[in-house]
């Protein structure tokens, strides 16, 4: 194949366009073209989108869902056919969607990061300038969304009980996550593709490759002086992150353990090849939760677009509910995350694959598997529900809020929380500088960012970050002053009213 066509090695847009068709699939990425006939049926994010994406450049589309370092993985040097000619790349980079026209005017029409006060400022920003698809996937939670609701609602109902007539005049906000110092409680959980928010527009730059996505995420955090955990679905590898980091940061890698554990065993060496800080092994997903509200949210999407072809083609094929016969509630996206095989007795496998490093488990719902966790040697548990996008409420309230997991922990296995070779970390509708403090009050030695983060990053980039922990520092400052206390140890249950949690 390779080699076949090209008059003089370069191709046209029209030229590229003929192999669309299963018998001869090419796609073009930064200018190359290459032929992935034989890839089809091999390629891990399903068939589909890659055959219906056949003779176009998929440049942005490529760069905001997977790293560079995929494409080398995957791709053979003999698929390479040839370069596009210099009109169709000018041709390329005067292209718009209306959608990017869209985000450009409303990115133009932005107020200045100064104007940001709060962390729901910086989720309003974003969820006007995402493109529609990548809120689509960072929104929402599964099913009916009651589980994502009540992760921020329980925060609502704990209240405080603040003790005054105290010297605080000096507080201190920061602490340590496993041994890594720390400016206040807080780190970032791991979210996949943090690059499709602020996609790049146009033909992909040098600079692009280290200030987008969890590039920026790491940037923001080196700077405010947290730790950041990276997706194991990241659109950036732990090299480039590392790349864009200070030197000296830290960052953690999740892991979401898959079926073939050789694959598994490789992206831990590979990890630890690379300087992660700490494995943190996701077991809430065993199979991939239900996801009729993304699906109904596009569908509905879809409609609105109208006639709007470049767009629903782009919705539809990322979004699509699985065809007739399938089961309904899989998320298109979030192939490669579950493994039903999984057991405590991984932990140690995990270990022996990264000896030295913290082994965190995440995603535990109910305070017995944090005794098991620690029994079984893990470093640290992460009380979550994924964000509310697993295990939903549904009519029979089967599923509980993070926070609520903590109360239980305090109210069962108190010592779980006081252990000094144990961490119980919380994350899950986090979004003010107060939500951090009653964690801790009720044991939490810190707890984690989602979606925020993804805000922050989406809207104004590393600065955006950085922006985010600063007002969760000053909230957590005042917050501290107005309890009481002047370090994060002085925190402790006295401190709130769980009687309506
Ligand atoms: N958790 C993982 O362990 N691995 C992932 O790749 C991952 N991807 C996520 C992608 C999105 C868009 C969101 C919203 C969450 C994801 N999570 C993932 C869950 C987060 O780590 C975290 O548990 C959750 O977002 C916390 O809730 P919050 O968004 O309310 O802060």
């Amino acid at each position: 194949s390779a080699g076949s066509i090209a008059t003089g090695g370069k191709i046209s847009l029209a030229q590229l366009a003929k192999h669309s068709h299963s018998k001869s699939l090419w796609i073009a990425i930064d200018g190359k073209v290459y032929d992935v006939t034989d890839f089809l049926d091999r390629h891990p994010g399903g068939s589909k989108i890659l055959a219906e994406n056949g003779g176009k450049d998929v440049s942005k589309l490529f760069h905001s869902i997977h790293p560079p370092t995929t494409f080398d993985k995957y791709i053979r040097p003999d698929q390479y056919v040839g370069q596009l000619d210099e009109e169709s790349l000018y041709t390329l980079s005067k292209e718009t969607s209306e959608e990017e026209q869209r985000i450009q005017a409303t990115r133009d029409a932005m107020f200045g990061i100064n104007s940001v006060v709060s962390l729901s400022d910086l989720e309003r920003l974003a969820e006007a300038v995402v493109p529609r698809h990548a809120w689509a996937y960072y929104s929402t939670g599964a099913d009916t969304e009651a589980a994502l609701g009540e992760n921020a609602n329980a925060f609502k109902r704990v209240y405080f009980r603040p003790r005054t007539m105290r010297d605080v005049s000096n507080t201190d906000t920061s602490t340590t996550v496993l041994g890594v110092k720390s400016s206040i409680p807080v780190y970032i959980s791991p979210t996949a593709r943090n690059g499709m928010g602020h996609p790049e527009v146009g033909v992909r730059s040098v600079t692009a490759l280290t200030s987008q996505g969890e590039a920026a995420v790491a940037r923001g955090a080196g700077e405010a002086g947290i730790l950041q955990v990276l997706s194991h679905f990241a659109s950036k590898s732990l090299d480039e992150v590392k790349a864009a980091a200070k030197d000296g940061q830290q960052v953690g890698y999740q892991l979401y353990l898959q079926p073939d554990r050789e694959q598994s065993a490789e992206a831990v060496r590979e990890a630890v090849k690379n300087g992660a800080h700490s494995i943190w092994l996701t077991v809430d997903t065993t199979i991939v939760g239900g996801a009729l509200c993304i699906i109904r949210k596009s569908e509905a999407h879809l409609m609105q677009l109208g006639k709007r072809e470049t767009e629903r083609r782009i919705l539809a094929q990322e979004l699509s509910p699985a065809p007739h016969g399938q089961p309904l509630n899989r998320a298109p996206l979030d192939y490669g995350m579950s493994e039903p095989k999984m057991t405590w007795d991984d932990i140690a496998w995990i270990r022996s694959l990264a000896p030295g490093l913290p082994v965190v488990i995440k995603g535990i719902g109910a305070w017995e598997d944090v005794v098991l966790a620690y029994q079984k040697g893990a470093d640290a548990v992460v009380l979550s529900n994924h964000g509310g996008r697993q295990l939903d409420f549904k009519l029979t309230r089967s599923a509980q809020p993070p926070l609520k997991t903590l109360y239980d922990v305090h109210q069962h296995a108190p010592d779980t929380l006081h252990q000094p070779n144990f961490s119980v970390f919380l994350d899950g509708g986090i979004r003010h500088g107060t939500d951090v403090l009653k964690a801790l009050c009720l044991g939490a030695k810190a707890v984690g960012l989602g979606r925020p983060a993804i805000h922050a990053v989406s809207a104004y980039g590393s600065e955006g970050v950085e922006k985010m922990i600063m007002i969760l520092q000053e909230e957590i400052d005042i917050g501290m002053k107005l309890l009481g206390v002047t370090s994060v140890d002085q925190l402790g249950p006295e401190y709130l009213d769980t009687s309506k949690l």
